[in-house]
């Protein structure tokens, strides 16, 4: 990887991108995904690189969500398993969440070399590899196992492509997307859609896990049952409304 200096001002936005590329180099992360990380940088600078409060508001949901799920599933495709695989592994052990490979570029190759990834950021069992059931989908985000999305009440899905997030939502699952876009397909049919870039989002979800596991299920439900998620959205947009107002005066003054 290229060393970025950690005192250049885009110190975050270029090592992400480095992960990213190196991702593709040692075959875990497909080309496409260097085309979805320039996305997502995009409406990052429009949310101002920050996590915004409709985002930590969903990511509460998210997680009082996991922890009270009885079978729930982090799915890992290859631009999370580059950006972020030690947040992924302790995200699933601080919530008992199972980790599940699943590819909308699927070669075995690629399967196998992110399980061997999340391993060695100590994961302990990783699904994905021997898929036993379809979902009704025409590509290979389809093949799943039993023990893990296919039976899941909760699923979390990094950086989705929206097909599965329906499908997922129409088989009664409560599906938390995170998507920088918030005008995604995946973002308006997630049942909790988190705006954020996935680094941050699954750092506060991991900080948040640490403080809620230990809340009583009633207060977790609390968090769920006041819950909106079509406001999320809507404030979602209204704070990149506000960063931009606020920019053009910065820049006009
Ligand atoms: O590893 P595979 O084969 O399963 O392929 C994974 C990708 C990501 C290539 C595949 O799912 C894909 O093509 O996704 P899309 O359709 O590009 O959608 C990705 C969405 O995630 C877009 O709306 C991006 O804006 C958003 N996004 C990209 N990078 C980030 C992000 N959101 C949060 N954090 C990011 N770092």
């Amino acid at each position: 990887m290229t060393e970025i200096p950690p005192d250049h001002p885009r110190y975050e936005s270029l090592l992400a991108r480095e992960k990213v590329v190196d991702g593709v180099k040692k075959g875990f992360t497909s080309l496409q995904g260097l085309i979805s990380q320039g996305r997502g940088e995009s409406f990052d600078y429009l949310i101002g690189e920050k996590s915004p409060e409709s985002a930590l508001y969903a990511e509460r949901a998210a997680v009082a969500a996991i922890l009270l799920a009885e079978n729930p599933v982090i799915s890992v495709n290859g631009n999370a398993v580059a950006l972020a695989p030690d947040k992924l592994v302790a995200l699933a052990g601080l919530t008992g969440a199972k980790l599940e490979v699943n590819l909308f570029h699927r070669t075995e190759r690629r399967v196998h070399l992110i399980i061997d990834r999340l391993k060695a950021h100590g994961a302990g069992e990783v699904l994905g590899k021997n898929p036993d059931r379809e979902l009704d989908l025409p590509h290979a985000r389809r093949l799943v196992e039993s023990k893990g999305i296919y039976s899941a009440d909760v699923v979390l899905v990094p950086l989705e492509d929206g097909d599965r997030c329906e499908k997922l939502v129409e088989m009664g699952k409560t599906v938390i997307a995170v998507d920088l876009n918030p005008l995604s397909r995946t973002s308006r049919t997630a049942t909790i859609s988190i705006v954020d870039n996935l680094t941050r989002a699954l750092s506060n979800m991991v900080e948040l896990s640490r403080e809620m596991k230990h809340d009583r299920k009633d207060e977790l439900m609390e968090v769920i049952s006041s819950y909106d998620n079509r406001k999320v959205l809507a404030a979602a947009l209204s704070e990149i409304q506000e960063h931009l107002k606020n920019m053009s005066v910065e820049i006009g003054d």
